[in-house]
C-alpha cells in the first residue's frame, strides 16, 4: 500500500506539472492583435445588471406577452401597433442566411502562425520572411457535400481555410486535406458540384458521394480518377481535423526583393500525425454523433491541447516549369515529394475557440484572390477561375459590405474610395470619394513613391485565344496509380473496400460497370475485387500499364508524429460499483498528466462506489457515449465491478467493438478478465489459438497487478497503438 501511495504522489506531481505548463501556454495564448480587434464588437450577453432592450435601446418590459385588446381572461386581438413584439418576429424571421454552395458544415478556430525559417530568398511577403512576428490566425475546416445540419464523419474531402491577418492585409490559403482536385478547368465545378450533390428529383442522398450522379461524372472525367482515389483512400474519414493534412492545391507564385519568381504550393503537416477512422467507426459516429468534428476540436483547445501543424512550401523555379513530365499549374496532379521536397518553415497553433458560430465561423469569408505583396498567382486554370468564384459567392452569402464584417476585417489600415452599398459599417469622413483629387487624399503607393504596393509579377502572355488545355495536362491515369501503388496494404484494402461500397449504393448497371473498367486502368487486382462485391462483370486484364512507381509522402504512414503521444486522446474507463479506487485513480491521473481525456464510464451516470468506499460521479453510462467515440478503453481492477460488467451485454459490447476498431485496450487485475471474456466471446472471431496469452492480441495491453499500470508510462503505452 506504502507504494501504491508513493506512486499516486508521483502521478499527482505530474499532474500538477502538466497543469502547471498547460496555465503558462494559456498565458502565452496571446490576446492576438485579430482577437483584440473582435473585442471591439463582442458584447457579454449573460449580463444580469443590463436590461434587455430592443434593437433601437429603450428597455423592455414584458417578453411573455404581446400587446391585446384583451378580455379579463387575457384572450383577444393582438394589436400591429406591438413594436417590440414585432421587431422579434422581424429578426427572427430573417436569421438564416443562404448556406455555402459547398462546404457548408464546418468548424473554426482562432490561433497564431509562426515562422521558424525565414523564405526571404524566395519571397519579400514578411509573413513568410520575418521569423519575429506572429501572425493571427482564423481557420474553419469543413465537409464538402453535406448541408450545413449534416454529420461531421462521412466520407468527404475536408476543407481547411486558413486566414492570416497580416499587417499588409490578409492572406487567405483556402485549402482542403487531400492535394489534387477532380478537374483541371474552373468551367467544369458547377458539373462536378452538381453530380456529387443529392440528385435533383429526390434530393437525396445527403451528404454522400455514394451514388449514381457521382459515379457516371466521375467515370465521364477521367481527369477525376486521382483524386477520387485520394476521397475513396482514409484521408476521406479523417478521426479529427486536427489530425489531417492541409494542401492549398493550387500553383501560386512567391517572388522575392530581386523580382525573381518560384512556384509554389502550401502544405500543412499536423503534429500528431494524418489519422482515420475505419469506416464502421465514421458511419457509427455520423448517427451516435453528427457533431464528432466539431466537438473534438472545441474539446482539444478546451482542454489547452492545442492543435499545432508545420507549415511547408514545395518550390520550383521559374525556369524549371517545363521539366517535369507532368504540368505544373494541373490542379490534379502532386508535385511528389521525391521530385520537389517540402520546405518546413513554420507552425500553426490553434489556440482559442470562437465566442459565436455564426459570426464567426458563418461569416468569415475566405478568397484565393486575397494576397499580399510577395505572393502571386500562377497560370492554373483552376485557381484563375477560383478567384473570380470566392468574392462573388460572399455576395450572395453575406452582400457586398462582408469586408467588414469583424471576423473578415484586416487588423491593418483600411482607407479607400470603395463607397456604400448595403450593410455599409465604415464612416468615412472627408470631401473627396474619388481617386485622383485635389487633396491628394488616399493615394496609391506609385504616387507617393513609397514601397510596399501589390505588383503584378510581370508575364508576357500566350497569344492565342483558345479554349484548350496542352496535350500534357491529359495524361490522368500516372498519378492515380502512383498513389495506389505508394499506400501501405492495409490502406489498399480500406480505399478497396470504399470503393465497394460506394459502387453498392449505384444501382444502375452502367455506372458501376463503367467504373470498373476504369479501375482496371489504375490496378487489376483491386478491379477485381471491387467487381465481386459490386456485382459488375470480373475484369481479367489491366487495361493500361502500371510500372509500379512509388513516391513517399501519400501515405499516411509518412506522417506519423516523431515521438508518440496521446495528447488530445479520449479514453472511456469502464467501471461499476465495487471498482479499485488505486487503479482507476491512478490512470485517471496518468492520463491526465499526458494531455489526454480521461472518461469514466458505467452502467449508470449516478455515484459509483468503489471497494474501499470512495466514489465517483462517472461521464456517461454506456449508451450515452459508445466505444466510437473514444481513441482507447482502459479497465481498472475491482472484483465486484467486473463481475458486474461481465454480465453486462453492453460492457462486453464495448470492448469488443474497440478492439474490432483496432484501439488500444488496457486493462489490470480483475478488469483483465473482462477483456478477455469479451473479446474471446465473439463469434466468427479466431485468434491463432484460442488459448493465445491475450498481451499477443493486437493492441490489448495488460498488467496482472493494478499497480503496474498507474503510471504516465502506463498510459502512453495503453495508447500508442491507437489510431
Ligand atoms: Fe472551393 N468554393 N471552389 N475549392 N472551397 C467555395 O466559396 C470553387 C476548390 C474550398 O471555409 C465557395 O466561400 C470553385 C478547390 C474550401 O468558407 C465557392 C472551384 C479547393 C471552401 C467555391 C473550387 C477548394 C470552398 C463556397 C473550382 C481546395 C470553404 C463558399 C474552380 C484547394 C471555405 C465560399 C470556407 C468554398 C468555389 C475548387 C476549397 C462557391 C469555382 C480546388 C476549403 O466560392
Amino acid at each position: 500500500m506504502e507504494s501504491a501511495q508513493h506512486r499516486l504522489q508521483q502521478i499527482a506531481n505530474n499532474v500538477k506539472a502538466a497543469g502547471d505548463s498547460v496555465s503558462d501556454s494559456i498565458g502565452s495564448m496571446s490576446m492576438n492583435k485579430k482577437v483584440a480587434d473582435l473585442q471591439r464588437d463582442t458584447k457579454d450577453s449573460h449580463d444580469t445588471k443590463q436590461n434587455t432592450t430592443t434593437d433601437y435601446g429603450i428597455k423592455v418590459a414584458d417578453l411573455d406577452h404581446w400587446l391585446k385588446t384583451a378580455d379579463d381572461k387575457g384572450i383577444g386581438h393582438h394589436a400591429l401597433e406591438d413594436q417590440i413584439a414585432r421587431e422579434r418576429i422581424h429578426r427572427f424571421d430573417h436569421e438564416r442566411i443562404p448556406e455555402r454552395v459547398v462546404h457548408a458544415r464546418g468548424a473554426g478556430a482562432h490561433g497564431h502562425f509562426k515562422l521558424f525559417e525565414s523564405l526571404a530568398d524566395v519571397t519579400c511577403a514578411p509573413v513568410l520572411n520575418d521569423t519575429s512576428r506572429t501572425t493571427p490566425i482564423f481557420v474553419r475546416f469543413s465537409t464538402v457535400q453535406g448541408s450545413r445540419g449534416s454529420a461531421d464523419t462521412v466520407r468527404d474531402v475536408r476543407g481547411f481555410a486558413v486566414k492570416f491577418y497580416t499587417d499588409e492585409g490578409n492572406w487567405d490559403i483556402v485549402g482542403n486535406d487531400i492535394p489534387v482536385f477532380f478537374i483541371q478547368e474552373s468551367i467544369k465545378f458547377p458539373d462536378i458540384v452538381h453530380a456529387v450533390k443529392p440528385e435533383p428529383d429526390r434530393e437525396v442522398p445527403q451528404a454522400q458521394s455514394a451514388h449514381n450522379n457521382f459515379w457516371d461524372f466521375v467515370f465521364m472525367h477521367k481527369e477525376a480518377t486521382h483524386m477520387f482515389m485520394w476521397a475513396m483512400s482514409d484521408r476521406g474519414t479523417p478521426r479529427s481535423y486536427r489530425m489531417m493534412q492541409g494542401f492549398g492545391v493550387n500553383t501560386y507564385s512567391l517572388i522575392n526583393e530581386k523580382g525573381e519568381r518560384h512556384f509554389v504550393k502550401f502544405v500543412w503537416t499536423p503534429e500528431l500525425g494524418v489519422h482515420s477512422f475505419v469506416w464502421d467507426e465514421a458511419l457509427k459516429l455520423a448517427g451516435q454523433d453528427p457533431d464528432f468534428h466539431r466537438k473534438d476540436l472545441y474539446e482539444a483547445i478546451d482542454n489547452a491541447a492545442y492543435p499545432k501543424w508545420k507549415f511547408g512550401v514545395q518550390l520550383i523555379k521559374e525556369e524549371d516549369q517545363h521539366k517535369f513530365d507532368f504540368d505544373i499549374l494541373d490542379a490534379t496532379k502532386v508535385w511528389p515529394e521525391d521530385l520537389v521536397p517540402i520546405r518546413y518553415c513554420g507552425e500553426l497553433e490553434l489556440n482559442r475557440n470562437v465566442d459565436e458560430y455564426f459570426t464567426e465561423t458563418e461569416q468569415v469569408a475566405f478568397c484565393t484572390s486575397h494576397i499580399v505583396p510577395g505572393i502571386d498567382f500562377s497560370n492554373d486554370p483552376l485557381l484563375q477561375g477560383r478567384n473570380f468564384s470566392y468574392f462573388d459567392t460572399q455576395l450572395s452569402r453575406l452582400g457586398i459590405n462582408w469586408q467588414e464584417l469583424p471576423i473578415n476585417r484586416p487588423v491593418c489600415p483600411v482607407l479607400n474610395f470603395n463607397r456604400d452599398g448595403q450593410g455599409r459599417h465604415t464612416i468615412t469622413k472627408g470631401k473627396a470619394n474619388y481617386w485622383p483629387n485635389r487633396f491628394e487624399a488616399n493615394p496609391p503607393t506609385n504616387h507617393t513613391k513609397t514601397p510596399g504596393g501589390f505588383q503584378s509579377y510581370p508575364t508576357t502572355n500566350p497569344a492565342m485565344k483558345k479554349r484548350m488545355l496542352s496535350p500534357k495536362w491529359a495524361d490522368y491515369l500516372t498519378q492515380a496509380q502512383l498513389f495506389y501503388n505508394s499506400l501501405s496494404k492495409i490502406e489498399k484494402l480500406h480505399l478497396t473496400n470504399a470503393l465497394c461500397f460506394e459502387l453498392d449504393h449505384c444501382d444502375e448497371p452502367i455506372v458501376y460497370e463503367r467504373l470498373v473498367t476504369r479501375l482496371t486502368e489504375i490496378d487489376l487486382e483491386l478491379a477485381q475485387m471491387v467487381a465481386v462485391k459490386v456485382g459488375a462483370p470480373s475484369p481479367q486484364h489491366q487495361s493500361v500499364k502500371n510500372p509500379g512507381h512509388k513516391s513517399k509522402g501519400l501515405s499516411q504512414f509518412d506522417f506519423m508524429p516523431e515521438k508518440p503521444t496521446i495528447k488530445s486522446r479520449r479514453i472511456a474507463i469502464l467501471i461499476a460499483d465495487g471498482y479499485d479506487s488505486v487503479s482507476y485513480n491512478g490512470m485517471v491521473a496518468a492520463i491526465k498528466a499526458q494531455s489526454a481525456l480521461p472518461f469514466t464510464i458505467a452502467p449508470k451516470r449516478q455515484e459509483v462506489r468503489a471497494s474501499d468506499g470512495s466514489a465517483t460521479k462517472p461521464d456517461h453510462f454506456f449508451n450515452g457515449m459508445r466505444s466510437t467515440m473514444f481513441d482507447s478503453v482502459f479497465v481498472p481492477s475491482g472484483e465486484e465491478s467486473v463481475k458486474t460488467l461481465m454480465g453486462n451485454g453492453l460492457a462486453r459490447y464495448y470492448i469488443l467493438e474497440a478492439f474490432f476498431h483496432l484501439k488500444a485496450i488496457g486493462a489490470v487485475g480483475d478488469g483483465v478478465k473482462l477483456v478477455e471474456r469479451a473479446i474471446r466471446e465473439a463469434e466468427g472471431y479466431k485468434l491463432a489459438s484460442e488459448s493465445e496469452p491475450l498481451v499477443n492480441w493486437y493492441g490489448v495491453v495488460t498488467a496482472a497487478k493494478p499497480e503496474n499500470a498507474a503510471s504516465p508510462k502506463g498510459a502512453i503505452e495503453m495508447a500508442k497503438d491507437a489510431k
